[in-house]
């Protein structure tokens, strides 16, 4: 036996082992008063809503594959009847993670800075039918391709009951593409039955397994309204969020801590800051919320210490 076919050997034994046994964490998918109805997938602190990717290791796709091929998730389908049509459709979220909030279809996490930020200018996903029925294509600022969705499934009589494959997932376009986590949201759809609710789907690439919840959290509350004086983002209105108004004051162009969205931070958030926060029992005084004048002291002491901070900076930068 030469080197080339031991070597196919052993890959496809280690195909064979990602993908046998359990199905790790797939979309499970039913139909329930007339409405396609998700459920499965990531559970994790921060996760809201349905949440796909792969966080067990040894289910990860390809880490390190320069072209790179993916057919998980699975989705464990019941509830519809034979014929009926399934479909799927990416869609454009807005990113509060940056200033003006922009509309996203790709998205991509950073595993050096753990931050949401731009994808390469260049890169796009392909989600392929595995049979054949076409593929949608799209990058961070949109569609690619002609159509907007792209069937899944007919699905056939026997696909019911079971677990499926509908796609491959492909990274695509020119370049090279940063490792990290890609996301995009979209929907499943079928004919005669409302749509389901808006999941987001994850992709590891050539980078460790770890950072695939983390992205899961900030990709999927990036993409979330964010409630008014929540300025850390993590869903609760508290005095971590006070603090992130400290550090952010006088700040300009950023979504931090600008609960009123004018542009700056400034006492005008505090306002909002203030006006949402609903402290337990027992933690106002641990709060400490500024009475007025302390707070105009506090105001005037944070502007004294940027003005100073600037000038230092301006003149170092001369
Ligand atoms: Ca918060
Ligand atoms: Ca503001």
């Amino acid at each position: 036996m030469t080197a080339r076919w031991i070597f196919f050997g052993v890959a496809l034994v280690a195909l064979s082992a990602r993908h046998g046994g359990a199905h790790c964490t797939p979309i499970e998918m039913l139909v329930v008063d007339e409405q396609v109805t998700l459920s499965g997938g990531l559970v994790a602190p921060g996760l809201a809503g349905r949440v796909y990717g792969e966080s067990d290791p040894e289910c990860q796709p390809f880490p390190g594959d320069a072209v790179w091929l993916s057919d998980i998730p699975g989705v464990d389908l019941t509830g519809l009847a034979p014929g009926a049509g399934l479909f799927y459709e990416p869609l454009a979220m807005p990113d509060y993670s940056q200033p003006g909030a922009p509309q996203r279809m790709l998205w991509h996490w950073d595993p050096l800075d753990q931050q949401v930020d731009d994808n390469p200018e260049g890169a796009s996903l392909r989600v392929l039918s595995t049979r054949l029925f076409g593929d949608v294509t799209f990058d961070q600022h949109g569609l690619l391709s002609e159509s907007g969705q792209v069937q899944a499934l007919e699905p056939l009589a026997s696909d019911l009951g079971r677990h499926v494959h509908p796609f491959y997932y492909v990274l695509a376009g020119a370049g090279e593409f940063p490792s990290g986590v890609y996301g995009w949201f979209g929907r499943f759809t079928s004919p005669g039955v409302a749509p389901s609710e808006p999941l987001l789907m994850l992709m590891n690439f050539d980078q460790d397994a770890g950072g695939l919840l983390a992205a899961a959290a900030a990709i999927n509350t990036a993409a979330l309204a964010p409630l008014p004086g929540d300025y850390n983002r993590d869903g609760a209105v508290d005095a971590e969020d006070l603090a992130k108004w400290r550090a952010d004051f006088g700040l300009t162009g950023v979504q931090g801590a600008d609960g009123n969205g004018d542009g700056v931070v400034d006492a005008a958030d505090y306002t909002v800051w203030r006006d949402h926060w609903a402290p337990a029992a027992g933690q106002a005084a641990a709060v400490a919320t500024p009475e007025p004048t302390s707070l105009l002291l506090l105001v005037a002491g944070m502007l004294v210490a940027g003005l100073v901070g600037r000038g230092g900076a301006s003149t170092t930068t001369r």
